[in-house]
């Protein structure tokens, strides 16, 4: 079932545990849109395999706990975030779960209980208007979520839309953090194979 983004606040607090999951090698935008959900929905952030560099560091910078491979059972409900095929989440079977994304595949929405496809430019476009529709005020370290989660799927805004524009605008001002501190985020020192390739260079 295809539900607007006015309607999610009211479809997710039917169920009492919910966990919001990211695909494998969550990045900024699966990372920052689910720590943004849990946190004005309730509910625990789960990620397939691991997280990317940049992932980990923004996790590490918001504070998000985030379960690595969590069980499928247990919950009321799983929404999956940002991901568009099955195989983006590895051996886990999903008998109950909700959609949100911004990737134009059909995999995951046939048997959804409930979804939100839209082609935004980052599933945290989509996430920002959900807290707003909702009446959710996002805390400082979930506006910076999304908005990492903007810029790094934008190409730091080379790919960005009007609506990605403007949810950075209105994500600056509800978390009172500069540009700066936002890009801040997603700077990750190279490793050291990275640098030993560039030392034999
Ligand atoms: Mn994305």
């Amino acid at each position: 079932m295809l539900i607007s983004e006015a309607e999610f606040g009211s479809i997710v607090s039917r169920y009492k545990s919910v966990l919001y999951l990211c695909h494998r090698n969550a990045d900024p935008d699966a990372i920052g849109s689910a720590f943004a959900l849990a946190g004005a929905f309730g509910g625990t952030v789960g990620a397939i395999d691991d997280l990317s560099r940049t992932g980990e560091a923004l996790s590490d910078i918001i504070g998000a706990h985030i379960l690595i491979d969590p069980s499928e059972e247990g919950w009321d409900m799983i929404v999956v975030v940002d991901t568009s095929v099955q195989l983006q989440l590895g051996r886990i079977q999903l008998a109950r779960y909700g959609l949100i994304d911004h990737h134009q595949d059909e995999g995951l929405i046939r048997e959804a209980e409930f979804y939100i496809q839209r082609p935004a430019k980052s599933t945290a476009e989509i996430v920002w208007k959900i807290l707003k529709d909702n009446g959710r005020q996002p805390s400082r370290e979930m506006a910076l979520g999304l908005m990492a989660g903007i810029i790094s799927d934008t190409g730091r805004f080379k790919r960005a839309s009007a609506e990605s524009f403007m949810a950075a605008s209105e994500l600056l001002e509800a978390g009172g953090f500069d540009y700066e501190e936002a890009l801040q985020t997603l700077s990750v020192a190279p490793d050291i194979s990275q640098r030993i390739a560039v030392l034999k260079a």
